[in-house]
């Protein structure tokens, strides 16, 4: 009898133990990013091509059992909100800081873009940021106006505000398209993905130059399948809503992200070259 009840609990804790390694290999949720400083001037205009955001490294991953390298990380948590989610989609998040603008880059391998059906989430960003006075500040960058589809203006994600305390348009800037050739709202053809690119002054928010870190939370919503019309807890196994966070679904808990120093151009009056004993270096090539 003891030898069978040390063969059950022996079972439990390799469950457990397994359970809790899968769970650590889908999310690291770190506590903390860092936006390095880039070294020159960013664009807002989804185009990454910025040498800056190719330094951008380590950065986030979010959706539901990323694909791991020592430069991704993945996040916090998620949910499934309705359906199976057959067309797992990952979405790369990076930051970086100039001056006193926040940048985050955001791409996705979306392959239906549009809309969680007639609710308001989209596919995209929804973030939450603490502001100097610990207020939550509410942006959002997503594709959640299905009536744009057929038009020119589909392959734009909506940019707005929104919570209690919305952060001005003034005070930030954001731009997503649809990767060329894709498509957005239109479930009869395969996605291409999108780019999101953001800036956010950080002054605007009351933080002055010496601020070393500021809280946020990100969610990426990923709605796949749904015509424009549809309803959004409705319809066909290809209808699907996942969503994944970086610290909370809603803003009640926020991670950090570090604000890496603005570093000027050392230029040393002096330097030493060091002497070392004849003969002790080889010109050689
Ligand atoms: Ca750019
Ligand atoms: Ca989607």
């Amino acid at each position: 009898m003891r030898a069978m009840s040390y063969k059950i609990s022996s079972l439990v804790f390799v469950v457990v133990v397994l359970c809790g390694a899968t769970a650590l290999a889908q999310y690291n949720d770190p506590a903390s990013m860092t936006a390095k400083a880039a070294h020159t001037s960013i664009t807002v205009d989804t185009k990454l091509s910025e040498p800056d955001w190719q330094l951008a490294t380590p950065y986030l991953v979010f959706g539901p059992n990323p694909i791991l390298t020592a430069d991704q990380l993945s996040v916090t948590g998620g949910t499934l909100i309705w359906g199976s989610y057959p067309d797992t989609s990952h979405t790369s998040v990076k930051f970086l800081r100039n001056g006193m603008k926040l940048y985050i880059a955001i791409q996705s391998d979306d392959k239906s873009i549009g809309r969680f059906g007639d609710s308001w989430e989209g596919d995209g960003l929804f973030m939450q940021i603490k502001d100097a006075s610990g207020s939550l500040r509410e942006l959002h960058v997503y594709y959640n106006d299905d009536t744009r589809a057929g038009t020119p203006r589909a392959d734009s994600a909506v940019v707005e505000s929104g919570g209690g305390k919305p952060v001005p348009l003034t005070q930030w800037q954001g731009i997503g398209l649809v990767n060329t050739p894709g498509t957005a709202y239109d479930t009869t053809k395969v996605g291409t993905g999108y780019t999101l690119e953001l800036a956010i002054s950080l002054d605007s928010l009351g933080f002055t130059p010496d601020v070393q870190s500021i809280e946020a939370s990100l969610d990426i919503f990923d709605a796949d399948g749904y015509p424009p019309g549809a309803k959004a807890f409705e319809g066909p196994p290809t209808r699907a809503f996942y969503k994944t966070w970086w610290g909370s679904e809603w803003g009640s808990a926020l991670r950090t992200i570090n604000l890496e120093p603005q570093r000027p151009y050392d230029d040393p009056p002096v330097t030493t070259a060091k002497s070392v004993s004849f003969g002790g270096v080889a010109i050689d090539g």
